[in-house]
């Protein structure tokens, strides 16, 4: 068969299919915009010295972190969310990597800013920035995701979109020095079981890593994405614990403390606590159990192109490892297809995935499930419910829904 005859052929069974054909046949009339010349190719253009630092596209204005100004009494101790919806691939642009602050930005010359490490070590230090960028260092891309994301949907379906159901989620490329670096360099006494971090900001927010995970993977960050942290995300210091959840990740880190146990009662993570079904509560709950979700379609991203060739796209992630397999569904369970899994499969990272597919413009309830690398598979949202009883607010791990009407709209629904 010739190449011309196999496309004739495709094109035929495109079109009786009502689909395969996404582009318009180009016909005798001719399109404006490609047969005359517009406005823009008829002036120059902005120079090189525009813009010295870069910014998106002006129609591309509605990709921007939102908040949700009745989740808390202020836009201070507050959270906004990354516009996953609007994002691909895997890595999440510093501009919109959302912001969880308990007391602010801290804003400050990184001139003034010490790291110091004390309590169980042979010599207590105190690190400047300068000292700092003495040591080896390391690139790696992992996610940081709060806790609470999707902790509004504990109730069932609360919030109007995946930017707000699970974009309590970042994923960028770290560099920073490995903890158990510094940690050497100071001479951890073998009584030092226990690490308290502490942030330089208004809330001074602490937290509690133990040595084990500190020697581990943890890194003392200073640049995401190849530039300077943000100061939303910590400038210029915080503290990366890969796979944990984000409280654990001190912003703007002044201090690390060794001690022989934990500082539990006077951290900021006894609200960080997860209610059990047996109304007892659960401690610590630190790495982030296998997740996935369709980013589009999606509430805030409806089908509007109408029946044909479609593509549904999400992410996948597990503070436990990679994730092997993503399986969709298109019909609220009953018939299950692998997602084409696309761009790197990284160790705590987001994982990409698409389902390619031709919409026969009936009513669709999707549901994407994440397979990871230890084999645990994503759960239904009653499952855990089951588990950890209805009132719970944190680490909400569950399939999630979305309703796609005949017209391309889609909801955020529940389905048992
Ligand atoms: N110093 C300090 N570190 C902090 C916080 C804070 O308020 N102060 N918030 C924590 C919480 S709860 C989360 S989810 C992450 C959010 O990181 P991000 O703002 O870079 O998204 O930072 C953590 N580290
Ligand atoms: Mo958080």
């Amino acid at each position: 068969m010739s190449n011309k005859t196999s496309r004739r052929n495709f094109l035929k069974a495109g079109v009786a299919a009502g689909a395969g054909l996404v582009a318009t046949r180009a016909g005798a009339e001719g399109d404006p915009k490609i047969t005359s010349v517009q406005k823009w190719a008829q002036e120059l253009g902005d120079g090189v010295d525009h813009l010295p630092y870069g910014a998106p596209s002006r129609f591309e204005a509605d990709t921007v972190r939102r908040n949700v100004p009745w989740l808390t009494a202020d836009p201070i101790s507050a959270i906004n969310f990354t516009p996953i919806h609007q994002l691909d691939g895997i890595i999440t642009p510093n501009g919109v990597c959302f912001e969880r602050h308990h007391g602010g930005v801290a804003r400050y010359d990184p001139a003034d800013h010490r790291l110091m490490i004390n309590g169980l070590v042979d010599q207590e230090l105190i690190f400047t920035m300068a000292d700092l960028m003495r040591f080896p260092r390391e690139n790696h891309v992992y996610f940081l995701e709060c806790s609470a994301n999707t902790g509004m949907e504990w109730r069932g379906p609360q919030m109007d979109g995946v930017q707000y159901t699970h974009g309590m989620i970042h994923n960028v490329m770290y560099t920073g020095i490995p903890l158990r670096l510094l940690l050497k360099e100071a001479g951890v006494k073998t009584s030092g079981k226990w690490l308290l971090a502490e942030g330089a900001d208004s809330s001074g927010l602490t937290r509690s890593i133990p040595m084990e995970k500190a020697l581990d993977d943890c890194l003392v960050a200073f640049k995401m994405n190849g530039e300077a942290l943000r100061p939303e995300n910590g400038y210029p210091l915080r503290l990366v614990v890969p796979g944990w959840e984000g409280v654990s990740w001190i912003k703007w880190l002044r201090r690390l403390e060794v001690g022989d146990k934990p500082w539990h009662q006077r951290e900021e993570t006894s609200k960080y606590t997860d209610l059990m079904a047996d109304g007892t509560s659960r401690r610590f709950t630190w790495e982030m159990d296998a997740k996935s979700v369709i980013t589009s379609p999606s509430p805030q991203m409806p089908i509007t192109h109408g029946p044909g060739q479609t593509v549904i796209t999400g992410l996948a992630w597990s503070g436990h490892g990679t994730i092997p397999q993503v399986d969709i569904t298109l019909d609220g369970g009953i018939n299950w297809h692998k997602a084409r899994m696309d761009g790197p499969s990284l160790d705590k990272s987001l994982h990409r995935f698409y389902y390619d597919f031709v919409w026969d413009g009936k009513p669709l309830l999707l549901q994407s499930r994440a397979h990871d690398s230890t084999g645990y598979i994503q759960p239904t949202k009653d499952a855990l419910r089951d588990l950890r009883g209805a009132s719970s607010t944190y680490h909400n791990n569950g399939i999630q829904t979305w309703a796609v009407n005949a017209e391309g709209i889609t909801d955020n629904v529940e389905i048992s």
